[in-house]
């Protein structure tokens, strides 16, 4: 698999505004653009027709959906309407889903791993055209068929984090997008897409490994800090402890960040000490950056997608990442 640059949005800002970030990514050498579905934020789907509607080269798709909110035929024709729209180019990012916010809405999270695995084959089979019914362990469905987009080919990514989530990504999917920032999270993440891989007889060399990292890239570390800092804190306050003894960071440090925010949200951030920063984004001038992701390349990932908070002002950062960081990996 050839190494490449991703970029994910959050759904957080009206379309046409994540339209001309998507337009400028595609300008700058991105190849992926992946934005974030969250029920309390814009519309996933309807921003990525409107991003497919103004691009044209970069491949588009939700990081990640999930089966709960939407239902798998539904999902079949979202994910077909973003292809259609955009000349071919969707991508399918899916993943089990955020269970805080699904006890809010009151929706159980029945069996999330085969809800996942039957989601995507369902969706791959609708996608032939044919009509199909599905007798899962989870999804049931008598007669169902899409009138459109008969034959499109869809990659499918899973986002993952456990380890039998990370071995079904291996199974089934075209690529994992695995949140993680720093070399250590991708040392068994990378085993156990390898094994998924290779025990369903698939090569290992064709998967995608996508690091979906907390990025923060500006002309200074002083800057670049600054904006990541906040994101940070909130990743420290919302981690349990055995991400803690993996990375080596003292508990008495989280502890501190954790305080913070009972105090205010700028005792958090103050906090958070450079260790931490480490661990969990990757941060600093283009130079800085790009060691950092050298040693991701080096652990096995082969799409960086540079993920929020980008740096103190999107669209130079995108710039720093188009001039200063892709042409270095990529020639
Ligand atoms: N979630 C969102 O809601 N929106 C997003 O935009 C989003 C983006 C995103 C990007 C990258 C990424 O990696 C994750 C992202 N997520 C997003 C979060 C994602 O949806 C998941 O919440 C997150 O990845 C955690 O998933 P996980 O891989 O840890 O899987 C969970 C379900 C887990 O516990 N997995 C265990 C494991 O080992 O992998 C297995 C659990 C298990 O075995 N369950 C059984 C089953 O059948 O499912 C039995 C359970 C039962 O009920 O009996």
């Amino acid at each position: 698999m050839e190494i490449s640059f991703g970029i994910e949005f959050l759904a957080n800002e009206p379309a046409e505004k994540l339209a001309e970030l998507v337009k400028f990514s595609e300008e700058n050498g991105l190849k992926y653009a992946w934005i974030t579905d969250h029920y309390n934020n814009r519309d996933a789907y309807a921003v990525l027709t409107h991003i497919g509607a103004n691009t044209s080269k970069i491949n588009i798709g939700p990081g990640v959906t999930n089966p709960y909110t939407r239902t798998p035929p539904q999902l079949a024709s979202a994910i077909a309407t973003v292809n259609e729209v955009s000349g071919g180019r969707a991508i399918f990012g899916i993943g089990p889903g955020d269970k805080v916010t699904f006890d809010g809405l009151g929706i159980e999270w029945v069996k999330p791993l085969s809800m996942v695995r039957e989601t995507v084959e369902i969706v791959r089979k609708l996608l032939t055209g044919k009509k199909i019914s599905y007798d899962g362990k989870v999804c049931k469905i008598k007669s169902a068929k899409l009138d459109y987009q008969k034959g499109a080919e869809i990659p499918v990514y899973i986002g993952a984090q456990g380890p039998k989530m990370l071995k079904l990504a291996g199974e089934i999917a075209e690529g994992a997008l695995v949140n993680g920032s720093h070399p250590r999270d991708f040392e068994t993440a990378v085993k156990l897409l390898k094994e998924g891989c290779e025990g369903a007889g698939k090569n290992f060399n064709d998967f995608d490994v996508a690091a979906y990292t907390s990025f923060s890239i500006a002309d200074t570390k002083e800057e670049a800090e600054k904006t990541a800092k906040p994101v940070t804190a909130f990743i420290v306050a919302g981690s349990p402890d055995t991400v803690f003894e993996k990375h080596g960071i003292p508990i008495e440090d989280v502890n501190k960040v954790r305080d913070g925010f009972k105090e205010s949200f700028g005792a958090a951030i103050k906090a958070v000490t450079p260790e931490m920063l480490d661990c969990f984004s990757i941060c600093g001038s283009p130079d800085e950056c790009i060691e950092q992701i050298d040693s991701l390349f080096k652990a096995g990932v082969t799409q960086m997608i540079t993920g929020s908070p980008l740096g103190p002002e999107k669209s130079k950062s995108i710039e720093l990442i188009g001039k200063e960081v892709i042409p270095h990996f990529v020639k």
